[in-house]
């Protein structure tokens, strides 16, 4: 034996579990390698000489306390008690598995199990434990949430910011860092040059603390240990766990990286050897209740792969994977309960309508740079904390990532959050989350994500390239979320109650330019507008001009100006877009043209001139124009940026469309 057990006062029960825990997930990836060699399965990520951590986290925490973890982890599965069967079916792409064969291996989540599996972006779950966390305090549950990363992954930009945001706001996560001496090829030493990573606790101004993780003892006391203490006084925690990966990355990629002294030495600390010899040598098991485990388990195993091996492949069903890809909602329109209005510029009609919503929704967070006292940077909220207080109008650390993330974990405790953006441009920094975690959850595994990504957007203000961009196409392009950009007062107060009302990841644009200079009579009451109808602003016969934003105004104004009978519709709601309304609206005037203040290459003009082109060709009395930005970076100083705008090239597209 080379780990030395301390039994402490661990009942005989509780220990020969303890072996169950680890020895069930090495005799189930013992058998997925033969399957692997026998060309039954087609990938395997190992976790052997791993098990000790998995199986002790599952242990340790209690049942309905959110675990996150990675690709070698499936002691947490196990120890989660999720029947075998159900697993192998999800690693074999069957319909029962639990993404209806939708993403491959450990990439689900299951709220029966409390586990949110990981997506392969590495990093990505930190700031999602946060979430859960942050939900746990806020309902003083007393409850921790635990994610994984690995040695490699804590290079992520999304540990730094993850463990950051926990600390700052005392949220009760275990960040437990396998450290197993290698990314997929690549040593400790090119990867980080800290001495060890409870080092980096320090910095963080939490704590840190380190444990041999091949002993499920030592790993199993230090977790309740921390656990319990967590619940009672939330905060977060580094758990450093030193292992060591005794297989290659994945079984394809091979070992020859890997120095022979190292497997030599971890072999012979053995999580699950060493442990039975250990129970062996205090006999609380002996050879024949060990074989009668083991048959036990293989008996299951070979049950289980029967099963799944005799379940029909899947066979896809289109009507299903598009229906999949948002939660189910039926929007129920609400009408202002009076006639009441008074005269509200874009600005206080969204600050209005965040305000409302926060009255209806009591579990509705806000989060955001500077949004609490200070009001956000362009005063939204101002006024907010004093009538919600500081725990739904949260102030954030800067990190759009994690907050992002949080807000997805947010809603997997049934909350309902929205981020404020202070500039729709820095939504880069936090672009992995929505396009990856938000946006593709509920086709996963029928997770919803319950968020509002509000964006202060566009450009006009003589602001340069990093706080001008429109960049809605970027969104546009992602199954899975609502992409809503309002041009009027009305509309957007309508259209933001009806973005907290729907389940679904809404981005959701506020043109900065229309905050401060438009302004008409809102219904000072609650009401929702719905999401993906369009809005025919002005009537005409002769062209149809398709726009949002701010485009709407620059077309209204230019044909007031001009006296030309454009039909012109406001698309309100990008993704899903009203094509029944630009079809109407082009089969009556035979002329199109789509106007936006993106640029122009892959802008959303070129999907609707696309679909235009192909659904009413019949109709068309020219070619469909598109009017966008020229393809350059925002520019900074007035001229340069009023050469830039679309607006500038509208008129001359507009007159050749006329004269065709
Ligand atoms: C953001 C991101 N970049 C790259 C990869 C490809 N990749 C998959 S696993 C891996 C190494 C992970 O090492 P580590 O985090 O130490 O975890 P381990 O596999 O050792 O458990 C890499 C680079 C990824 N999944 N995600």
């Amino acid at each position: 034996m080379s780990l030395t057990y301390n039994r402490r006062s661990y009942s005989d029960e509780v220990l020969v579990e303890l072996y169950k825990e680890i020895l069930y997930p090495r005799m189930i990836e013992e058998k997925m390698l033969i399957l692997l060699r026998q060309g039954k399965i087609s990938k395997w990520f190992s976790g052997i000489g791993q098990e000790a951590i998995a199986a002790g986290v599952s242990y340790t925490l209690e049942e309905d306390e959110y675990v996150l973890p990675l690709h070698r982890n499936l002691g947490v599965f196990t120890g989660r008690k999720i029947p075998f069967n159900q697993l192998f079916a999800q690693w074999q792409g069957k319909k029962s598995g639990f993404t209806k064969g939708r993403d491959r291996s450990f990439h689900f989540g299951t709220n029966e199990y409390h586990i949110v599996g990981m997506i392969s972006h590495l990093g990505a779950m930190l700031g999602v434990a946060d979430g859960i966390a942050l939900a746990h305090k806020l309902k003083n549950e007393k409850k921790i949430a635990l994610v994984f990363s690995g040695d490699g992954g804590a290079s992520e930009g999304d540990f730094h910011e993850a463990i950051n945001t926990a600390a700052v706001w005392d949220l009760p996560v275990i960040f437990l860092i396998e450290n197993n001496g290698y990314g997929l090829s690549t040593p400790s030493s090119e990867q980080f040059k800290c001495k060890q990573f409870i080092d980096k606790a320090i910095g963080y101004g939490i704590e840190g603390f380190q444990v041999d993780g091949n002993n499920i003892l030592e790993v199993h006391d230090v977790l309740s240990k921390l656990s319990k203490s967590m619940r009672e006084n939330p905060r977060p925690v580094i758990l450093e766990c030193m292992t060591f990966r005794m297989r290659g990355h994945e079984e394809a990629s091979g070992t020859k990286y890997v120095p022979q002294e190292l497997f030599d030495e971890w072999g012979k600390k053995d999580p699950v050897e060493n442990y039975e010899k250990y129970l062996l040598s205090i006999n609380l098991l002996n050879e024949d209740l060990i074989k009668q485990i083991k048959t036990d388990f293989k008996s299951e195993i070979e049950k289980g792969l029967e099963d799944v091996f005799n379940q029909e492949e899947i066979t896809a069903n289109t009507e299903e994977e598009i229906n999949d890809v948002y939660a189910t909602y039926n929007f129920i329109e609400t009408l202002p309960e009076t006639e009441n209005k008074s005269n509200k510029r874009f600005i206080d009609a969204i600050s209005d309508g965040l305000k409302l919503a926060m009255r209806k929704h009591d579990n509705l967070i806000l989060m955001g740079q500077d949004i609490a006292e200070y009001g956000g940077a362009f005063k939204v909220t101002k006024g907010f904390v004093e009538e919600f207080g500081k725990a739904r109008v949260r102030n954030t650390p800067l990190c759009e990532s994690a907050i992002i993330g949080a807000a997805y974990g947010l809603s997997i405790k049934n909350f309902k959050s929205m981020v404020e953006m202070q500039f729709a441009d820095f939504v880069s920094c936090g672009f992995n989350q929505i396009v990856n975690n938000l946006a593709k959850s509920h086709y996963r595994w029928g997770q919803n994500a319950d968020v509002v990504v509000r964006m202060p957007t566009g450009a006009g203000v003589a602001a340069g390239p990093f706080h001008s961009q429109s960049n809605e196409a970027w969104f546009f392009h992602t199954p899975g979320l609502k992409v809503v950009y309002p041009s009027s007062p009305s509309d957007a107060k309508g259209l933001l109650l009806a973005s907290f009302e729907d389940p679904n990841p809404v981005m959701f644009f506020e043109h900065k330019v229309l905050y401060r200079s438009i302004e008409e009579e809102v219904f000072d009451d609650y009401y929702t507008i719905e999401i993906g109808k369009a809005k025919t602003v002005k009537e005409g016969n002769e062209v149809s001009i398709i726009t949002y934003g701010s485009g709407v105004h620059w077309a209204l104004d230019y044909c007031k100006n001009k006296g030309i009978d454009a039909d012109i519709v406001d698309l309100r709601t990008l993704l899903p877009w009203d094509k029944t309304a630009v079809l109407d609206s082009v089969k009556k005037t035979g002329k199109a043209l789509v106007l936006h203040e993106d640029t122009l290459s892959g802008g959303i003009g070129a999907e609707i001139a696309a679909f235009i082109a192909d659904k009413a060709f019949k109709y068309l009395d020219a070619p469909v124009k598109r009017v966008g930005s020229l393809d350059t970076p925002v520019p900074f100083a007035k001229n340069l940026e009023d050469n830039f705008l679309a607006k500038n090239y509208l008129g001359k597209e507009l007159e050749e469309l006329l004269n065709f």
